[in-house]
């Protein structure tokens, strides 16, 4: 692997918010943008939180994606260690669908912010997104594939639609 300094931090709050986060790392994967993925809980780990987010924006990245379910206070307590733009992506959570992870993550007093997408998949996939939007603007090149990408996906939509089963 190489030493280069990866762009994106894309941390969640366990191993089982990975079905939801690897949507974030495909998208990511697509538009050839560099991430490291690691578990970093605020309640299991919670000096390895600390370790990670104090240190985040001198390793290099310049945007973390967080996500978590239930108590989910990953993504706010990493924005109050660092003021590296943070993406939260509340993760389904069995007990409450996830209404848990929104409100416990889209909910920051004023003065620490935390960019809240949509719960699940959706949420993972625009954090990806957003975070590329937010890279593009000092990278040319990755505006260009970013551009690329949404217009693929716009030549992908039928005008029509077809019996699928
Ligand atoms: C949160 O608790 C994690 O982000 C996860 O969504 C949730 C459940 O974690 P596990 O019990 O599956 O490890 O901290």
């Amino acid at each position: 692997m190489s030493d280069k300094a990866k762009l994106i931090a894309l941390i969640m709050g366990s191993q089982s918010d990975w079905d939801t986060m690897r949507h974030a790392a495909r998208v990511l994967n697509e538009l050839e943008i560099s991430f490291e993925p690691l578990i970093i809980s605020a309640h299991r780990t919670p000096d390895r939180l600390v370790q990670f987010a104090t240190g985040a924006k001198a390793k290099g990245f310049k945007v973390v994606i967080a996500g978590a379910g239930g108590a989910a206070h990953l993504p706010g307590m990493t924005a109050a260690f660092t003021t590296l733009p943070v993406l939260g992506v509340p993760v389904e959570s069995k007990a409450l669908s996830g209404q848990d992870s929104l409100y416990s993550i889209v909910q920051m007093p004023g003065g620490i912010p935390v960019g809240t997408l949509a719960i699940g998949k959706a949420g993972a996939i625009n954090a990806a997104l957003l975070a590329a939007s937010i890279l593009s603007l000092s990278d040319n090149a990755l505006d260009q594939r970013l551009t690329a990408w949404r217009a693929a996906q716009t030549d992908a939509v039928a005008l029509s639609p077809r019996d699928e089963s």
